[in-house]
């Protein structure tokens, strides 16, 4: 649920039925986004609890220790780490399946994923940092030239003719690359720069899954602004 305040350190924990699925979550946070787009899209019923980040309740903190959001949790059994969580709800939900049923084709989207995971997104936040650091931009900018390089081979999505758990995986940044092009106009996501990822964002765009959960640029502009500063209150920015 993207409309229910973030639970805070010192709140008492939200009784949690038997057989009910449960999110925790941050309603900004990409990599809990990826969870949604997953739930969303496998039509999975479950319930959200959004958590302050900035001051977490214990009771969050009991259940991963890392203190990062997703975790995912139903009688008694916890799954934490974006990636993770997706592959298990893939596992256990297995309507929509998501992940491909060939080995050489999970191999391939292992690797664009690893590489996504060490040479773009900790660039976009190194660049939202500091504009001016270069090498972050350098590494960035061919990132993005290499996800539309990959889409020629792929078709459509990065899972082919059909949508792909390496699609919703990808997406959250996406969805939040004007912050980056914003101050780095160079990768500005337009048909002429990179005209496959440009296509791309199109057709997620369409999806039911994607769709129902996305929030415009002013609004993750607003959410970044406020998280920057280390606020607490960026958790329930707009509510
Ligand atoms: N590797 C983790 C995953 O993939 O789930 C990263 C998750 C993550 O960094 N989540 C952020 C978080 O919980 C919010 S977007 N930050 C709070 C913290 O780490 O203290």
């Amino acid at each position: 649920m993207t409309t229910a305040k973030a639970y805070i350190k010192g709140s008492a924990f939200p009784p949690l039925s038997e057989g009910t699925l449960r999110l925790y979550s941050m309603r900004l946070c990409p990599f809990a986004q990826r969870v949604r787009l997953v739930l969303a899209h496998k039509q999975i019923n479950y319930e959200t609890i959004n958590i302050n980040l900035k001051e977490k309740p214990e009771w969050f903190l009991e259940r991963n220790p890392s203190g990062s959001v997703p975790v995912l949790e139903k009688d008694g059994k916890i799954v934490y780490e974006s990636v993770i969580v997706c592959q298990y709800l893939d596992d256990v939900y297995p309507q929509n399946r998501l992940t491909p049923s060939d080995p050489y084709q999970r191999a391939q989207d292992a690797i664009l994923l690893d590489y996504y995971s060490n040479k773009y997104i900790p660039n976009f936040y190194k660049i939202l940092r500091d504009q001016k650091d270069e090498e972050a931009k350098d590494t960035f900018k061919k990132a993005v030239q290499k996800l539309d390089e990959e889409l020629k081979a792929r078709g459509k999505y990065f899972g082919g003719s059909q949508v792909a758990m390496i699609d919703f995986l990808i997406w959250p940044w996406i969805e939040r690359f004007s912050l980056v092009a914003a101050v780095f106009p160079e990768v500005v996501l337009s048909k002429s720069n990179f005209p496959r990822l440009f296509a791309w964002k199109q057709n997620m765009m369409s999806l039911p899954a994607v769709k129902g959960i996305a929030f415009d640029a002013e609004f993750h502009q607003m959410f970044f602004q406020k998280w920057l500063e280390g606020s607490a209150e960026a958790y329930d920015v707009g509510l």
